[in-house]
């Protein structure tokens, strides 16, 4: 007779990624049960060999795969309705829909690219990041592949001055509006944490470094706090402090 020891359900993630950060906060959440696997960016590709997308987070139960933030998010929400994130009505569910496609295209994307164009000069930093959760031989090796790596990052993310710039005037404006909505209401979307605030609170966790995030921020050094002191300091940044205080539980296996 043959048994079968049932495996724990895998999250494929790069660390301090914002988009794996929605979806541990969702997991976390919905009290799944599961293991974090950090993959190193760049080798990422072999492991996500004959997947639709070269991105993470990607989601693994036994024989299911799911990739993409957006549609583990909605996975779960299917296998474990009992802890809501989107609200009953369709009204609702379609105001979630928009905050969160708009914190990703207006926050997610732009945040990524102000911040590394910071970052990309000070690979002391961006090691702190890549190296998280890897074998100690690493550390050494990142320093070998990381010319490569950052040409390969600029052109996939497009981290130039002209780029970074307009990123950065992007994400005022997105906080500007952010910041009218949070100064009259506690959540996005009626009168409880949904959807919308997980995705809002962990595309700004870079700007908010709260406490509670499941991964240690390093110290980003003079210039760095600096970058994002401007964010730091706004109304919406401070309320997404308050949502992972209030609303940030649970923890994976590991
Ligand atoms: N829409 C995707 C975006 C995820 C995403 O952009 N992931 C980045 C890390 S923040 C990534 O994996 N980049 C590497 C690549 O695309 O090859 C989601 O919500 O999961």
């Amino acid at each position: 007779m043959s048994t079968t020891v049932p495996t724990v359900p895998r999250l494929l993630e790069f660390p301090h990624s914002h988009f794996c950060e929605k979806a541990r906060w969702a997991l976390e959440w919905k009290g799944v049960r599961y293991r974090r696997q950090a993959l190193f960016p760049g080798i990422h590709l072999w492991r996500l060999h004959g997947l639709d997308a070269t991105s993470v987070p990607v989601f693994v139960d036994g024989s299911l795969t799911i990739q993409g933030s957006g549609e583990i998010l909605d996975y779960l929400e299917r296998r474990v309705p009992e802890a809501p994130l989107v609200p009953p009505d369709d009204a609702g569910r379609a105001a979630c829909a928009e905050w969160e496609r708009r914190l990703e295209q207006e926050v997610g994307i732009h945040i990524r690219r102000f911040c590394y164009f910071y970052l990309l000069d000070r690979p002391d930093l961006v090691a702190h990041f890549f190296c998280h959760g890897q074998p100690a031989f690493w550390r050494p090796a990142f320093r070998v592949v990381y010319p490569a790596l950052r040409r390969k990052m600029v052109e996939a993310y497009d981290i130039r001055p002209a780029g970074a710039e307009r990123s950065r005037q992007a994400l005022h404006h997105a906080l500007d509006r952010l910041d009218r909505h949070v100064d009259a209401r506690r959540f996005l979307v009626g009168d409880v944490f949904t959807r919308a605030d997980l995705v809002a609170a962990s595309m700004l966790s870079f700007f908010a470094l709260p406490r509670e995030h499941p991964v240690a921020w390093p110290d980003l050094g003079e210039r760095g706090r600096a970058m994002i002191e401007p964010f730091a300091s706004r109304p919406s940044v401070a309320w997404v402090r308050a949502l992972y205080r209030r609303h940030r539980r649970g923890s994976p296996l590991d």
